[in-house]
């Protein structure tokens, strides 16, 4: 795709229903890494009335060897190929079609259909995989049947999987053998699955509420077997967790997970037969922080949940993605918070948001829930679609309430069990069964943009009421001037000032805790009853995914920050107060003077740090300042040189304040020596230690330097090695290469624990890092090839190291163009996933934004791109 050719747009606005119908399909697979034949036969019936051709999606990568129609080959005149479809006309009402592909796995580095990662054959289908596997009616709406016969060396590949249940083994002459898999539930071609290698494997099972008995199987590469338990754990508890919370029973009586190291994003919920990103199932003490086994417990619950959210009920075209995906999010948001702790969950889950998501709304690349337009589907697992996403179904709940929202669910299932459905199929059970009227609602499906909600307050002292007035505005997005106002669920409270919520009116109702809901672009809600001059806490538990700005004053969020009763709102408070105070101290360096810090402030954060009565993981999120994106987002030109500068400063100024206390941290919340616990209870006494550590590394400087190599000397689990390598990267002091290079030799072996290395290095504020990462990319653990070695790297760099991606000369940005370029002609889908960065430059000064528009017209420039990257840098630029 060059600059100058039109890649098709993808609307929903010319969606149709499929003509043909698919009774049941089989396939067989002789696979050879370089030419693998597939035979597919497919039983077809004509819908009636339906007098159209029958369109196959192919890829240009894929070689057709033969078409069969009803048993007799068809000549070449007989259908009409192009590089991307197969057509056929004049068709009986039934037949049978039999077509043969030949494909190549080993040079499949796009690693969509069926490729080859270390050694093993495994498949990736969604969104439009399959297409490069066979000629198919690739779209999610047309479901059907699969049997598939997998034939390999015996040798080489001793373990052959696909979807549903193993009906039948056996061998073959040549030391080749055979599996036949059968699944019974009727599925669209982007849960397609096989697997094909040597493997080792961890079994355990699990008795459903119904009886039925699973065996649950974990295949890895050799040597990786002891690290799947903790993802074995996770999928036990996610299985139970479904049927107490939803009464969702598992289906079959196996299901495999496959963990594979080459992998595009994180894992797929191919139907029985999940494929993850090694990633996210391999963990034990030693490699993996408590990050990553959150990770690894969230992403298996999210690919189990999809079993009935995604693959009993699917979508019925690629615009109604987050219907699987939103609802699927939300769920496995909920199973976390359930297993973890929901206040720091509910934090983790919106500083994501706020930290992609936000973002994205607010840049050339914002679209809705339920975008209308595309040109490479790949382009839409956002953000927007999976997190927003997960917030429009969390309004809903909170709208509905629990028992409204199961019963909403269960009247979707019902109704749509065994069907490819939309957005709107959903909300309409929600709006049926418990009889509301969501149409207004239903508006953050189509609509982009992170709504602005601002509020002004009034306290009448006579007559004991407190108003609030609520106006909410949407900016502009690209191909929606104009914005309505939506629905917005607000959970409010007043505070009084012994810290207590206050019991008042609202709507005749006396409550401590009320739900605003706001429906106008200005609104005024009076409590009534109000004693005394509240303090306001609103948007509770991030109620609703919109931007707020109100009257209050530091000192109000000061006493948030120690009293409100809602654990989101009093964490948040300290950001909206360190936000500020950032903000204030960045104009200051701007203008040549030194920022002073607000003692008020480290008042605040020093009784966060005494406060016994706080749990110590929400204590680690409450002392963490907002992030330099974070606070990027707030202004209107991004200048990421003073935010740095101005949260550095913040950071030393409350070590050195507090420098007792965090010490007197850091030694209590050792934990005992003895086995390690991933749990969350031990997993927050780690945090807080990592975090009074690097306050300790703040006040103390270069002299703290000795404390974190022995703190990393000491570490017997990741997430302390880490938590020192993080700190020691910035600094210019010997022991910071001392540990790096220790690091590297005791992991030089294990590619996932080397991606930590690659991405602590990338992410450092040292001077010299870009050039640093292009020595990185020479290290023979580095290749283009892997993206999980891509993203570790030069996405780390360039998304996670503001600072030096927009260093004033655009070295940065000219690495990320060259680096695009490069990937694009590897693997399309995640060259596209890294441009994200540049299409930010509007946010810039005219200097910075000149460079960053350069770097994207010379991706656009030069030459033959994929649809993926050609669709992101066009948009960005427009
Ligand atoms: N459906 C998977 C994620 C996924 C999406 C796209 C892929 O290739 C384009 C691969 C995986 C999930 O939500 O987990
Ligand atoms: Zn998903």
């Amino acid at each position: 795709m060059s600059a100058d050719t039109n890649p098709p747009v993808i609307r929903l606005q010319d969606y149709t229903a499929p003509a043909y119908r698919l009774r049941h399909v089989e396939m067989v697979f002789d696979l050879d890494p370089e030419s693998t034949l597939v035979t597919t036969t497919m039983a077809v019936t004509r819908l009636a009335g339906m007098e159209v051709p029958l369109e196959l999606d192919g890829d240009r990568d894929m070689a057709l060897v033969s078409v069969w129609l009803d048993n007799r080959e068809l000549p070449d005149g007989r259908y009409e190929l192009t590089e991307e479809s197969l057509t056929l006309r004049d068709l009986p009402e039934e037949f049978e079609l039999q077509i043969q592909t030949s494909i190549n796995p080993k040079a499949n580095t796009k690693l969509e259909g069926l490729y080859q990662s270390n050694g093993m054959f495994c498949t990736q289908c969604e969104a439009e995989g399959f297409r490069r596997i066979t000629f198919f009616p690739d779209r999610p709406d047309v479901m059907t049947t699969y049997r598939v016969t997998i034939r390999a060396p015996k040798a080489d590949y001793p373990v052959l999987l696909s979807n549903g249940n193993n009906v039948e083994n056996g061998d073959l002459p040549d030391g080749r053998h055979y599996a036949v898999w059968d699944d019974p539930f009727p599925k669209p071609s982007y849960l397609f699955a096989l697997v094909a290698g040597d493997l080792a494997m961890m079994e355990d099972r699990f008795t459903t509420m119904g009886d039925r008995d699973v065996t649950l199987r974990i295949f890895v590469e050799h040597g990786n077997e002891s690290r799947c338990a903790y993802a074995m754990d996770s999928l036990i508890r996610s299985m139970k967790w479904d049927e107490e919370r939803f009464g969702l029973e598992y289906d079959l009586d196996i299901f495999n997970i496959v963990a594979v190291s080459d992998f595009n994003m994180g894992a797929m919920e191919n139907k029985s037969l999940n494929i993850f990103n090694a990633k996210y199932i391999l963990a034990d003490p030693e490699t993996a922080t408590d990050a990553d086994f959150a990770l690894v417990e969230g992403i298996v619950a999210h690919e189990y949940f999809h079993n009935w959210t995604g693959n009993r009920v699917t979508c019925r075209d690629w615009f109604q993605l987050s219907l699987k995906e939103g609802l699927t999010v939300f769920r496995d948001q909920e199973f976390s918070g359930d297993q973890r702790s929901h206040a720091v969950q509910r934090i983790e889950d919106v500083r994501m948001l706020r930290a992609r998501q936000f973002p994205e709304d607010a840049g050339p690349l914002s679209h809705p829930v339920r975008p209308d337009s595309y040109i490479e589907i790949n382009n839409f697992y956002t953000a927007t679609v999976y997190e927003k996403g997960a917030e429009v179904i969390r309004m809903m709940h909170s709208i509905l309430g629990e028992d409204g929202f199961q019963r909403g669910m269960k009247l979707y299932f019902e109704r749509h069990d065994g069907q490819a459905v939309t957005c709107d199929d959903f909300t309409a059970a929600m709006s049926d069964a418990n009889d509301m009227d969501l149409s207004h609602f239903k508006l953050w499906y189509s609509q982009s943009g992170t709504p602005l909600v601002t509020v002004s307050e009034h306290y009448d002292e006579t007559a004991k009421t407190f108003r609030i007035r609520v106006r909410q505005e949407t900016r502009p997005t690209p191909g929606q001037e104009k914005k309505q106002p939506l629905y917005i669920p607000l959970r409010t409270a007043l505070i009084g000032q012994d810290g207590q919520d206050l019991s008042c009116r609202f709507d005749g109702v006396e409550a401590r805790e009320h739900v605003l809901t706001l429906t106008k672009a200005e609104q005024d809600f009076v409590f009534e009853g109000v004693g005394e001059k509240p303090i306001l806490s609103i948007n509770r538990g991030f109620s609703a995914p919109v931007i707020l700005k109100s009257d209050a004053g530091h000192p109000e969020k000061a006493f948030q920050m120690a009293h409100d009763a809602d654990p989101f709102n009093r964490w948040n408070a300290g950001q909206d107060y360190g936000v500020s105070l950032i903000l204030e101290m960045v104009e200051t360096l701007q203008n040549g003077g030194k920022p002073d810090v607000d003692p008020a402030f480290l008042d605040a954060m020093g009784r966060i740090a005494r406060d016994q009565a706080i749990d110590p993981a929400f204590k680690a999120l409450a002392l963490t300042l907002p992030s330099e994106d974070y606070v990027a987002e707030q202004m209107q030109v991004v200048d990421v040189e003073a935010i740095h500068g101005a949260r550095e400063h913040l950071r030393r100024a409350i070590g050195t304040a507090h420098r007792d206390q965090f010490q007197h941290l850091y030694e209590t919340h050792r934990l005992e020596d003895g086995r390690f616990d991933p749990g969350a209870e031990a997993a927050g006494h780690r945090a807080l230690r990592s975090v009074a550590l690097g306050y300790l590394g703040s006040a103390d400087g270069d002299t703290a330097a000795p404390v974190l190599k022995s703190h990393f000397d000491q570490a017997d689990n990741m997430t302390d090695a880490m938590a020192a390598l993080r700190y020691l990267t910035d600094m210019d002091v010997p022991e910071r290469a001392s540990c790096l290079t220790a690091f590297e030799e005791r992991w030089k072996g294990n590619q996932q624990v080397m991606d930590k290395w690659f991405g602590i290095q990338a992410m450092s504020a040292r001077q010299n890092t870009l050039d640093d990462v292009r020595g990185l990319m020479e290290h023979p653990a580095f290749t283009m090839k892997n993206p999980n070695r891509v993203r570790s790297l030069i996405g780390a760099f360039c998304i996670g190291n503001p600072l030096h991606f927009h260093v004033q000369d655009g070295s940065g940005y000219d690495f990320l163009a060259e680096q695009v370029i490069a990937l694009d002609k590897i693997n399309p889908q995640v060259a596209a996933r890294l441009m994200g960065p540049l299409g930010q430059w509007r946010r810039f000064d005219s200097g910075h934004q000149e460079k960053m528009k350069a770097a994207i017209s010379h991706v656009l420039e030069s030459g033959e791109l994929s649809k993926d990257v050609y669709e992101i840098a066009s948009k960005s630029l427009a």
